[in-house]
């Protein structure tokens, strides 16, 4: 896939003001500061195309991104910052949770996680509630520059190795978005 065009379409603050054509549409989510935004620059090859910041907290609205006139990019808040008052952490959890659930056209939701930490409590939820909610999802590590590429490696297997321990979570599948739909099984059970 060749990113030719990359535009910034809208910020929505709720899922029924999200462009309402039916493009397919792919998100990205994680904790506040994991790179979300500055993954979706990179892959779009496209700097400033979404808003970054040191500080934890900058993406406050469901952002919808047109590639080469065809489909979607969708840049979420981050949930789980723990400065935010419980108001404003409740009310992103709750736009996150409408989109994920009720957004018909998306495809795959990209889960980011900073790979320089052991599996955290709300990382592993999130990840839980999208397989218990049949949708697809796919773990993208992040960070990894700041650890040795051994470390790093290590790190990810760690985690990936914490989510079947109790027998019952998600890993994520690949197989071809055509082949997905928001009522199929996304998920392998381990
Ligand atoms: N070293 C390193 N820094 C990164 C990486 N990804 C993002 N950053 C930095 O992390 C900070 C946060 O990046 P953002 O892309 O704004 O993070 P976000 O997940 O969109 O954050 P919120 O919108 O606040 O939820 C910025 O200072 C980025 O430059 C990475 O892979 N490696
Ligand atoms: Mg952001």
């Amino acid at each position: 896939m060749i990113i030719k065009k990359s535009e910034f379409c809208i910020s929505a603050p709720h899922v029924q003001k999200c462009p309402v054509d039916n493009k397919p549409e792919y998100a990205f989510i994680g904790r506040s500061n994991v790179g979300k935004s500055s993954l979706i620059n990179m892959l779009c090859n496209h700097k400033g195309l979404a808003k970054t910041s040191a500080k934890p907290g900058k993406t406050l609205l469901i952002n919808h991104f047109i590639i080469n006139n065809e489909w979607y990019v969708v840049d979420l808040p981050g949930y789980g910052y723990a400065k935010n008052s419980k108001t404003v952490r409740n009310k992103l959890e709750q736009m996150i949770a409408q989109y994920i659930l009720q957004r018909k056209q998306l495809i795959n939701v990209f889960v980011l996680i900073d790979i320089r930490h052991e599996q955290q409590k709300i990382d592993r939820e999130f990840v839980d509630w999208l397989g218990e909610s049949n949708v697809p999802f796919s773990i993208i590590f992040t960070k990894a520059d700041k650890l040795t590429p051994g470390k790093a490696k290590n790190n990810a297997y760690e985690w990936m190795n914490a989510s079947k321990t109790d027998g019952k979570s998600c890993r994520p599948t690949s197989s071809p978005p055509q082949k997905r739909s928001r009522d199929a099984t996304k998920c392998s059970t381990t």
